[in-house]
């Protein structure tokens, strides 16, 4: 209860905030955008990650007031960045049930004046299994104004092969654990092979995330993958220490 009253409050005083993280084209070395990445910033000066303030937001039904802000606030600076680079954003599951959603994102970007095609959802697939009928009409909304679909976490529980042939997804995000041991484990490499092939045949963007060393960075360009984004490329930031000019990600 005291972490809902807190969170509460956090909102109010605006304590959470965007950080963001660069995702870089790994044919170029290029940053063509940002993932947004909340954090709890207290008085005290402690860093609460979102794995632990997201669940209570959504609980306490105040994920709807939280995202609206967050959103907000990543558009603003996105406004900022040179005009071709995109916003990517991150969607709780549980908003996907929320038929308003497309529209209030699309009044939030239209507020702001950030061009839709500028701005990537990220969301998983169990949050399209939840409720497929009111997902469909949440993304189509989003989708017919430009936003553009990742589908996150990509071959983990929460994102696996069954949405795919159901949706238009612009990008299939691979999720950070097989980025991490796909050097020490054969199959694991055979894995992500068949992911980037399986982003040609659909006609998706593939991005790795997750990535560290140098050996996953050059591995990952060997076998074609579109897009990185790793604490190799970048760690999360804060807006203004995001240095948005700088042509090559390294
Ligand atoms: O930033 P970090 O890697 O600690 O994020 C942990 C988890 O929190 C990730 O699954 C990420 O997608 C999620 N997350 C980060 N920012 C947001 C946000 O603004 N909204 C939602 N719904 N999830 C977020
Ligand atoms: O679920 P999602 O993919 O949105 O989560 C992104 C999370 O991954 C964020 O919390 C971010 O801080 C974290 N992250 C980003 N890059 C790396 C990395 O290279 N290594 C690890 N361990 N975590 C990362
Ligand atoms: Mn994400
Ligand atoms: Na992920």
């Amino acid at each position: 209860v005291r972490v809902e009253a807190d969170l509460r409050a956090a909102i109010q005083k605006s304590e959470i905030i965007p950080y963001y993280q660069p995702l870089v084209d790994l044919k170029t070395n290029r940053i063509i955008g940002f993932e947004a990445l909340a954090r709890w910033k207290t008085a005290s000066g402690e860093f609460i990650p979102p794995n632990e303030f997201i669940p209570v937001a959504e609980e306490a039904g105040l994920i709807v007031e939280l995202t609206d802000q967050l959103l907000r606030h990543a558009c603003t600076d996105a406004l900022s960045w040179p005009s071709e680079l995109v916003l990517s954003f991150n969607l709780s599951p549980i908003q996907l049930s929320d038929r308003l959603l497309g529209l209030r994102i699309l009044k939030i970007l239209g507020d702001v004046g950030l061009p839709p095609h500028r701005v990537e959802l990220e969301v998983t697939e169990s949050a399209i299994i939840q409720d497929a009928v009111t997902a469909r009409i949440v993304l189509d909304d989003l989708v017919n104004a430009g936003v553009r679909i990742a589908l996150d976490d990509f071959g983990t529980g929460y994102s696996s092969l069954s949405q795919l042939s159901n949706y238009r997804f612009d990008k299939i995000k691979i999720d950070r654990s097989f980025v991490s041991s796909f050097e020490t484990n054969d199959k694991q490499d055979k894995v992500i092979k068949a992911i980037i092939a399986l982003g040609v045949g659909l006609g998706v963007t593939i991005t790795a995330e997750g990535i560290e060393e140098e050996s996953q960075l050059q591995r990952l360009q060997d076998l074609g993958c579109d897009i990185g984004q790793g604490y190799l490329l970048g760690r999360p930031a804060p807006a203004e220490k995001l240095a948005t000019d700088r042509v090559s990600a390294r």
